[in-house]
């Protein structure tokens, strides 16, 4: 068969637009739904044409993730294709993670063949006529911006095209849609305008003028002003400019649950993860893309605290209850907003006002004081007989290189384990869908070859991640990363939430254990059966080396997991 004179199929296109669109990789994990896609494929390979690369991940929720850590990195969505229902299924806690944490992906799955017989890709097996839904969208569409069903060969490029920029606008987020296989595999005429030129996309939006004067009037007003973070720094200009903005102005930043690096654990305006006083004493609370700036059942901002919240869709308002106070919401980019309020503060005040200094000042003394208070800790943690969370942390510091990324699925704090590059840190997003940490690391490093992948799992985490997919990936595809298991044999924050709720109550007389313990299994083996090294920790003075050791496996090409025994 000559490729070249083949009858064009519907699959072909969807490829073609894919690259026109620069998508690096389609993610997939296939089923009878993709013959015309297989076919397809084979003949770009054939043809030299222009295709993303496909790589199989042999679980669903794998390749979703991966796509997220990817597009983390790279700014640019990739597609991911699954087999149907139950395909899809299996992808659904990762596209809840994308999808609260904003991240742009084309999501499709096949649908089962719609016709019994006749045409060509009509059904052909038993599992055919099962696996139709009556609104197979219907089971993820609350976590997407669009849904859509192909219905025709010839318009695929028109409905990729939409749902692409879909996607990316803002707020960016994932879109699906579904490839009947029929409709895959129609013959249709070769186009005669492709590649087509994409259409032009909106800017994500800019604070007005009049929003930023009064922010900056309220600012420079303030004398005990707090900046609380939360996505800021998934671009890490919006890093730079925060730092700058802090360090001119004497404004505290506590990023709160980060999902990024915001300011460096090292910086004097950086004031911990947690606001304690600042929260209540504060006059002014600007927020920066913070879906939960503070826990209001905990602590709360003054009555006469003036709040602001700033973000790309401040209101979040695909969430169903969320009634932080406002006095001053703004919709706008983060580097349009910080951009714009930077010269306006500098209009109303020098950065050297006696009054700012002594500020700068006694922010200074606090971060001192609570650095005092963290390495105080690490000491403890050091002559301890157990590893605890702090000494884990701090011990990552020795093998953080200056490229390191970091992939949190646990507790990473730069209390114990200062960073100072923007850019340097991904956070399981804000819904919290475990697993993710995994293959997002592998997503991450994919996109960032040369660099140092670290990610920090908890065990519950790292048994959500289908780790033996996970560690395959690793192998197959060469992207060796360092996995750091915090292995406590338990559901810490299942024991946590038991003991919050009912502090005397009776599942409390078993350490409210009941329901949350794990079995301490030899993780290091997993990864050792995929090629990898392996290390299994359980004593704090051993932990430095063992790192180490493993870090030195990872930049020989080895994965590596330490499989750290914790208290
Ligand atoms: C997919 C998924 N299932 C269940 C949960 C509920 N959950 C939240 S934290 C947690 C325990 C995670 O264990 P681990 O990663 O070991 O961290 P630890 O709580 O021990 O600190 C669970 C089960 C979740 N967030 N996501």
């Amino acid at each position: 068969m000559d490729a070249q004179t083949l009858p064009r199929i519907a699959a072909e296109d969807f490829l073609d637009v894919l690259a026109a669109h620069g998508i690096d990789h389609l993610f997939v994990n296939p089923g009878t739904d993709f013959a015309p896609i297989v076919e397809a494929f084979a003949r770009a390979g054939r043809t030299n044409r222009p295709a993303p690369r496909p790589m199989v991940v042999p679980h669903e929720h794998a390749a979703v993730a991966m796509a997220h850590g990817y597009t983390l990195v790279t700014g640019r969505p990739q597609a991911v294709m699954l087999h149907v229902n139950v395909g899809l299924a299996n992808s659904i806690n990762a596209l809840i993670d994308a999808s609260r944490d904003r991240v742009p992906l084309l999501l499709t799955s096949g649908r089962t063949p719609i016709t019994e017989e006749g045409p060509h890709g009509a059904r052909s097996v038993h599992i055919h006529w099962a696996q139709e839904m009556f609104d197979q969208a219907g089971m993820l569409r609350e976590f997407v911006k669009w849904d859509y069903e192909m219905r025709r060969g010839d318009q695929i490029a028109e409905v990729v095209d939409r749902a692409l920029e879909l996607a990316q606008a803002s707020p960016t987020g994932p879109v699906y849609l579904a490839l009947p296989r029929e409709v895959l595999g129609e013959e249709i005429e070769t186009r005669a305008n492709a590649p087509r030129k994409p259409r032009a996309r909106p800017e994500p939006p800019r604070a007005a003028t009049d929003d930023i004067e009064r922010a900056a009037e309220w600012i420079t007003a303030a004398r005990h002003p707090l900046i609380i973070t939360g996505q800021l720094g998934r671009n890490p200009s919006e890093a730079v400019l925060l730092t700058r903005l802090a360090e001119s102005f004497a404004l505290p930043v506590v990023p709160f649950n980060p999902s990024h690096f915001a300011i460096s654990g090292a910086h004097p305006m950086f004031q911990g993860g947690e606001p304690g006083s600042l929260l209540t004493e504060a006059d002014l609370i600007l927020v920066l893309e913070s879906d939960v700036p503070w826990i209001p059942s905990l602590a709360n901002p003054a009555a006469d605290a003036r709040i602001i919240q700033v973000g790309e869709d401040p209101l979040y308002q695909r969430y169903p209850m969320r009634s932080f106070r406002s006095d001053l919401t703004i919709t706008s980019s983060l580097m349009a907003f910080l951009n714009a309020l930077e010269p306006a503060l500098a209009e109303r005040t020098a950065p050297h006002t006696t009054e700012l200094d002594a500020r700068r000042n006694r922010l200074a003394a606090r971060s001192s004081h609570l650095r005092f208070g963290w390495a105080t800790e690490i000491e403890a943690a050091r002559r301890a007989e157990t590893i605890n969370l702090a000494w884990l942390i701090h011990c990552l510091h020795a093998i953080i290189e200056p490229d390191t990324l970091v992939v949190n699925e646990y507790s990473f704090r730069q209390e114990y384990c200062p960073l100072d590059r923007p850019g340097s840190l991904f956070s399981v997003g804000p819904a919290g869908g475990l697993g993710w940490g995994f293959p997002a690391a592998l997503g991450i490093k994919l996109a960032s070859p040369q660099k140092q992948v670290v990610a920090l799992l908890g065990d519950g985490a790292y048994m959500f991640a289908n780790p033996t997919a996970c560690h395959f990936i690793a192998e197959s595809q060469e992207l060796p990363t360092l996995t750091v298991i915090y292995n406590n044999a338990l559901y810490g924050a299942v024991r946590r939430a038991t003991l919050d709720m009912y502090p005397t109550g009776v599942a409390a007389q078993a350490d409210g254990r009941l329901l949350a313990e794990l079995p301490s299994l030899a993780f290091e083996r997993i990864v050792e059966a995929h090629g990898g090294h392996g290390e299994r920790v359980d004593h704090p003075a051993a932990l430095p080396a063992a790192l180490q050791r493993a870090a030195a496996a990872v930049r020989g090409g080895q994965q590596a997991l330490v499989n750290v025994i914790c208290n």
